[in-house]
Formats: structure tokens, C-alpha cells, sequence
């Protein structure tokens, strides 16, 4: 246990860890359920394109998130992008900076301007008090992105975007099994768009979907995912290849079935870094609403160098000498992000809560691979360095 700052590996000591505690280590269900699984697609050769798997993918998604419709998708990226391009959406979208740059890039991919629009401080998501004023006649949607899992407010969104009629879409990517007021996250807007990347608590290796309860619009997004195809020589639409494959659903499968496992250690280890991490100084924990349900698969710090006389940097940097590989999410911010940089430079003015943001937060690891006495290390070392934190940074 490190009592000292010399302990500290960066001033010398030994790193705490023997091997890296990374954020986004990947939960794994039942293993011999995925690998049986694995052996009945081998053996049915059907691999992709629409498959048994997919379809019940598709099914138990639905069902978990209370919505008409799940098109399972290779990534969420794309589901994005296809999600963006089936609205029809065009010239302006209204989006947040403080987000992971896929949200962007998904509208300027297709030549969509993302206009940024600042967060709520406390929230970290879209503020809705901003958003009217970046409507110009050529806004033509809102991306509300439920940021860490935690709802936007989709209610002052849902009437903005009701009287200005603009599209509403949500990136939900880091929002699957979470809940607005109750009711479960993804049957809100136009669509919401999920992410089940390998990093993500309950991932398909790499894995996506659009959830909607609107008929017309699943049967597009259905077509454009399948480059277009209505029958066997029927193209009807212009698409691209946005398929998931039997591999990833069967992952995704088994996945789901330990859902409620991997949100219990969640939920543990978060209320675990909360309890160790209070009442220190400059170090804000992000809490979520427990009246709602959370997947609680990110740790989010805050830290004000003013109070805590550490920088966010600075601890990263400390962190990742104990091999604690703690990530500066979002940083930079969209708007700091080349193309966007270029085109916005000045866009930062507008985004005074962003910009704070992104010099302020840090995510620590969480998930099925953490033990409670690595937490316990984690919190320590947080303690130990806001403690002794003039010294620390003078060092540094
Ligand atoms: N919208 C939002 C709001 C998002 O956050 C994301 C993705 C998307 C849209 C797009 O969805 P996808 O197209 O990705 O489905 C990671 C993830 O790759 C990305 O999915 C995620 N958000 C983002 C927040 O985090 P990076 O650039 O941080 O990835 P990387 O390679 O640095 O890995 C992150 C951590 O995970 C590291 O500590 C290593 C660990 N890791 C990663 C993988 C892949 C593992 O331990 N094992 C693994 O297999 O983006």
C-alpha cells in the first residue's frame, strides 16, 4: 500500500499493479454457452446475412428495450450513419461536442454539418435551453446522446424537435438497458441508436442496432443495411452493408443472458468507487439516478485543479504509472477534432461547459474483470495524490 509520494511509480516506486487495469475490459458471458453456440452456426453454415442468431438477437433487444423494432447492425457506427441517412436528415444536425467523435463524424460522413451545441454542466448532456437559438433553416434534426447511460432530457428534446419539426434521433450507444422516467431507453425519438462494441457491458464484439416503434422507417433502415435488396433480384434502395453476423449475435446471446450479472458487479463496484471517493476535495464522482434503470459501465471522475491542486492530466498520468489506464473521455471534444477543428475553430466560445469538461473528467476501470480490492488500490492512490497534492503536481 503506497503511504507516501515517493511510493508513487512515477516518482520511482513500484507500479501498484503487476499487469494494466484497463476501462473497457470486455464482460464475457457463460463461455461454454457462446463456444456451443458457435459450434451450431459452424455446423448449420449459415455465418451472416439474416440469420437464426440475428433474428433472435433482434428479438430479446426489442423486447429488453420495450420497442417495435431492432435492425442489428456490424457497428453503431453505422447503425448511426444508416439511422441519420434513413431520417432523411440533411444540411444541419444539431449535436453535442462533449460525445465520442463517431456521433459527428456519422453527419459529416454524409456531408451533414454537426452543429455543436454546449452540455449541461451537471447532466453532461445536451442542454435543450441551447438548442433553439442553433436552429437555422437549413437544421433539419437533433442527436441527443444519453451520455454515460444517463438519459438526456428527452422530454424538452422530444418538444423541441415536435415544434420546430426536426428528426430526433438518440445515440444511445452507451444506454442499453438503461431508463427515461421509467420507461426504457430506446423507444424515445425517431430512433435510438445502440452500441454493442466489445468495450461496451454487453458487447457482440463489435455490434450495433437501431431501435424504433415506426414501421416504415425499420423496413428502410431494413433495406439500406442489406445494400438495398427487397428480394433475391430486387434492389429497391440505395444501401450499403451494415449487417451483423451470426458470430457476434451468438455473443450477443449469451451476453444477455448474464445481463443482470454484469449491471449487479456494476452497480457494486460503482457504489464502491462512490463510497471511496467522497469527500475528497476537487474530486467530483458522477452519480446516477437510482430510481432509474442504469448499466453503470462507466466510472466518471471529475477533477477541479483549483481544489483537488492536481490536474486532471496529472493524475492520468499518475494512473497510468501504476498502470491504472484511466481515459480521458471526451477528449478533445468533437469541435477540437480535425475535420471539425478546421472548419469551427472558434466553435469552443459557444461551448464553455464542454471545453471544461473535457479537461476535467477521467473514467476509471469498472466491469466484470475488476475485483473489489482493485478498487480499493484505486481509491487509495486518488487519495494519496489529492492528499499531498502541491507537492504532487510540483514534482510532475
Ligand atoms: N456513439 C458513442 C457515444 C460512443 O461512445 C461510441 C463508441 C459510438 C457512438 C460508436 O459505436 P461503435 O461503432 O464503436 O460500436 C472505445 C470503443 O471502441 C467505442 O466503441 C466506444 N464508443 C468508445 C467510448 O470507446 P476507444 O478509441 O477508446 O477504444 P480503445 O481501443 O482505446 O479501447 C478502449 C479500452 O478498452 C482500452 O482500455 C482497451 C480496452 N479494450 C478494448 C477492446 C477492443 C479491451 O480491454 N479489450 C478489447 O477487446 O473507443
Amino acid at each position: 500500500m503506497k503511504q507516501h509520494i515517493d511510493d508513487l511509480a512515477i516518482f520511482g516506486g513500484t507500479p501498484t499493479f503487476s499487469s494494466d487495469l484497463h476501462v473497457g475490459r470486455p464482460n464475457i458471458g457463460d463461455r461454454e454457452q457462446l463456444l456451443a453456440r458457435i459450434n451450431d452456426l459452424l455446423d448449420r453454415k449459415w455465418l451472416s446475412n439474416n440469420g437464426p442468431y440475428v433474428q433472435e438477437f433482434e428479438k430479446r433487444i426489442a423486447e429488453t428495450s420495450g420497442v417495435k423494432h431492432c435492425i442489428a447492425m456490424c457497428n453503431g457506427a453505422v447503425a448511426l450513419e444508416i439511422a441519420i441517412r434513413s431520417l432523411g436528415l440533411s444540411g444541419e444536425v444539431i449535436v453535442p461536442s462533449f460525445t465520442f467523435i463517431a456521433t459527428a463524424h456519422a453527419l459529416q460522413w454524409q456531408e451533414i454539418t454537426p452543429v455543436f451545441c454546449d452540455v449541461d454542466r451537471r447532466t453532461h448532456n445536451i442542454d435543450p435551453e441551447l438548442i433553439e437559438r442553433m436552429i437555422t433553416p437549413r437544421t433539419t434534426g437533433i442527436i441527443g446522446v444519453h451520455l454515460w447511460g444517463r438519459a438526456c432530457d428527452v422530454d424538452a428534446l422530444t418538444d423541441i424537435a415536435q415544434r420546430h419539426n426536426l428528426k430526433l434521433l438518440f445515440d444511445a450507444a452507451h444506454a442499453f438497458g438503461c431508463s427515461y422516467q421509467g420507461r426504457m431507453i430506446g423507444g424515445f425519438g425517431n430512433a435510438e441508436v445502440y452500441s454493442f462494441h466489445a468495450t461496451k457491458f454487453l458487447n457482440t464484439f463489435e455490434g450495433g442496432a437501431v431501435v424504433t416503434n415506426d414501421d416504415e422507417l425499420a423496413a428502410r433502415i431494413r433495406l439500406m443495411k442489406n445494400f438495398g435488396f427487397a428480394g433475391y433480384d430486387d434492389v429497391s434502395y440505395i444501401g450499403t452493408n451494415g449487417k451483423m453476423n451470426e458470430v457476434s449475435a451468438a455473443m450477443g446471446l449469451t451476453s444477455l443472458e448474464s445481463m443482470d450479472d454484469f449491471i449487479d458487479v456494476n452497480h457494486r463496484h460503482y457504489r464502491h468507487y462512490l463510497q471511496e471517493l467522497s469527500n475528497i476535495p476537487g474530486i467530483t464522482i458522477q452519480t446516477y439516478n437510482e430510481q432509474e434503470r442504469c448499466n453503470y459501465q462507466y466510472i466518471i471522475l471529475e477533477i477541479d485543479s483549483e481544489r483537488a491542486k492536481v490536474s486532471r492530466d496529472q493524475l492520468h498520468k499518475i494512473l497510468w504509472a501504476e498502470r491504472v489506464l484511466a481515459r480521458r473521455y471526451f477528449y478533445p471534444a468533437c469541435h477540437r477534432m480535425e475535420p471539425y477543428r478546421s472548419y469551427f475553430p472558434h466553435a469552443g466560445l459557444l461551448l464553455p461547459h464542454t471545453v471544461t469538461l473535457a479537461s476535467q473528467v477521467l473514467a476509471l476501470p469498472t466491469g466484470t474483470g475488476m475485483r473489489p480490492e482493485d478498487i480499493g488500490e484505486i481509491c487509495r492512490i486518488i487519495r494519496l495524490v489529492v492528499a499531498n497534492g502541491v507537492e504532487v503536481s510540483g514534482r510532475l
